[in-house]
C-alpha cells in the first residue's frame, strides 16, 4: 500500500523502493512460474490503488519532522497514561515493536499496572511498570532523547512519570486522540476524529512509508488498541478506513478472533458475579432522563475480591436497554472517586465530563475523577442530568 519509499537499514530510514509486504507476500506461489510477473504487476496494481485508499490525516510536516527526530535519536521512551487500556498498551507496544524492528534502542514505560487480560500482549514482559521500578524509570526518561507521548492530552495523565517527563531534555513526540491537547511535545500528532491512538500509530508508520515493517505481533498490539478504543467495532468506527486498515493488519496474519477472546473472555467467577450483583442491585434508572447509574463502594469491590480493570465494560452495558442513552459508573477508589460515562447518538459525554467533573474524553465515552465522598459525586452527577436535561429529555 504505502510503496515503501523508505525503508530502513541500520536503524535508518532511507530512501527505498521496496513494495509493501501485503501486496508481494499474498501472491508467493506463483513466485516460481511463469504467471509470477503477471500476478506480482495485478498485487502491485491492487497496492498501488489500496494507498489511495487511506486517507491522509497526518500532515506531511508532522511526517518529516518525526522521521529526523527518530532517525537521530538513539535512546527511546514510550510513555501512556496512568492505568493503561487496550489502546494505550496497544498503541505503545505496536511502536514499540516497529522501532525495535528498526534496530532501535526503546522502551515502554507505563505509570502502573494494567490488567491481567492484556498480559497476552506481545512485548508487556519488556514493559517498565514505574510504581514498581521506580529508579530505573526515571533514569530511563532522564537519559532518553526521544519521548513518545501516547494516548494522552495532559502530562498529568501519566501521574507519577509527569515531573520525570517534564524535566527531562529528551525531545517529544505526541501520538493522541483527545480532545483539547495541552502543548507539552515538539511535535503533536493530535486527531481527536480518530477511533484510536493505535489507528493513529498506523497511520504514523505508513506514512512515513514503511508499512513492511508492521510484524505480526506489531499488528497484534495494534488490532487490540483499535477494537478496545472502539468497544469491538461497535461505537466511533464507521470509517470505512477503520476496516481497511484492519484488513491490512489481518494481513500480517493475525487472528481477531482470538484477540476478541484473549480480551473479553477471560473474566475470572469474582468479575462475573460482581456484574450480576451490580444489575441487580445497583443500578438506578432515571427514566425521565434516559439515564441510568451504577455506584460501587470500594467495601463492595472488595467482597468481590475483584482484580484490577474487572470493573471494565460495566458502565456499558445498561445502554444495551432501548430507552437509555446515557450510563454513568462511580466506583469508589482508594483515593478517589471514578467516573466513568457512556452514551449512544449524539449525548455529549465529554461534555458532561467536563462541566460536572473536571474529566474530559469523547463524545460517547469520557469519565473524571471525584474527591469526596460517594453520596457526593452522586449528588454532583444527579445535579448534571438536571443541567443537561434538554438534551436527555428529548
Ligand atoms: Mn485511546
Amino acid at each position: 500500500m504505502v510503496f515503501g519509499l523508505f525503508a530502513s537499514r541500520g536503524g535508518k530510514i532511507i530512501n527505498s523502493k521496496k513494495v509493501c509486504r501485503g501486496a508481494i507476500s499474498r501472491a508467493p506461489a506463483a513466485e516460481k512460474t511463469g504467471k509470477a510477473v503477471y500476478i506480482r504487476k495485478i498485487y502491485t496494481n491492487f497496492a498501488e490503488s489500496k494507498t489511495k485508499m487511506l486517507t491522509k490525516i497526518i500532515t506531511e510536516d508532522n511526517i518529516q519532522n518525526a522521521k529526523k527526530l527518530i532517525n537521530r535519536s538513539q535512546r527511546m521512551v514510550i510513555v501512556t497514561h496512568t492505568s493503561p487500556d487496550g489502546d494505550a498498551l496497544g498503541s505503545s507496544l505496536g511502536l514499540w515493536h516497529f522501532l525495535s524492528g528498526l534496530g532501535k534502542n526503546v522502551r515502554v514505560v507505563v505509570p502502573d499496572n494494567y490488567p491481567a487480560y492484556y498480559k497476552w500482549l506481545p512485548g508487556t514482559d519488556k514493559i517498565i511498570i514505574a510504581e514498581w521500578m521506580q529508579k530505573y524509570a526515571s533514569e530511563l526518561i532522564a537519559s532518553a532523547d526521544l519521548i513518545f507521548c501516547l494516548d494522552f492530552n495532559e502530562l498529568r495523565r501519566t501521574a507519577c512519570l509527569e515531573n520525570l517527563v517534564k524535566e527531562s531534555k529528551a525531545r517529544k513526540i505526541l501520538i493522541d486522540h483527545h480532545l483539547n491537547p495541552a502543548q507539552f511535545c515538539d511535535i503533536a500528532i493530535s486527531h481527536p476524529d480518530m477511533s484510536s491512538t493505535s489507528e493513529l500509530i498506523f497511520r504514523f508508520i505508513c506514512r512515513m512509508g514503511m508499512f513492511e515493517y508492521v510484524s505480526e505481533p506489531c499488528a497484534e498490539c495494534i488490532y487490540t488498541g483499535m477494537m478496545t478504543d472502539t468497544g469491538a467495532f461497535t461505537f466511533n468506527s464507521s470509517r470505512p478506513d477503520i476496516f481497511f486498515i484492519v484488513s491490512e493488519l489481518l494481513q500480517t496474519g493475525i487472528d481477531k478472533d482470538a484477540i476478541y477472546s484473549k480480551v473479553y473472555n477471560q473474566y475470572s467467577v469474582g468479575r462475573v458475579r460482581l456484574q450480576g450483583y451490580v444489575l441487580y442491585e445497583k443500578m438506578k434508572l432515571y427514566d425521565d432522563f434516559h439515564t441510568s447509574l451504577i455506584t460501587l463502594s470500594l467495601e463492595e469491590h472488595q467482597r468481590f475480591n475483584v482484580q484490577k480493570g474487572d470493573t471494565e465494560g460495566f458502565v456499558n452495558i445498561p445502554l444495551s436497554m432501548g430507552n437509555i442513552i446515557f450510563s454513568g459508573f462511580i466506583r469508589e477508589d482508594k483515593d478517589m472517586i471514578k467516573i466513568s460515562l457512556r452514551s449512544k447518538g449524539d449525548f455529549p459525554c465529554n461534555r458532561f465530563a467536563t462541566e460536572i467533573f473536571g474529566g474530559g474524553g469523547h463524545l460517547n465515552a469520557a469519565g473524571g475523577e471525584f474527591y469526596g465522598t460517594l453520596e457526593d459525586a452522586v449528588a454532583k452527577f444527579e445535579e448534571g442530568l438536571e443541567k443537561f436535561k434538554e438534551l436527555l429529555k428529548k
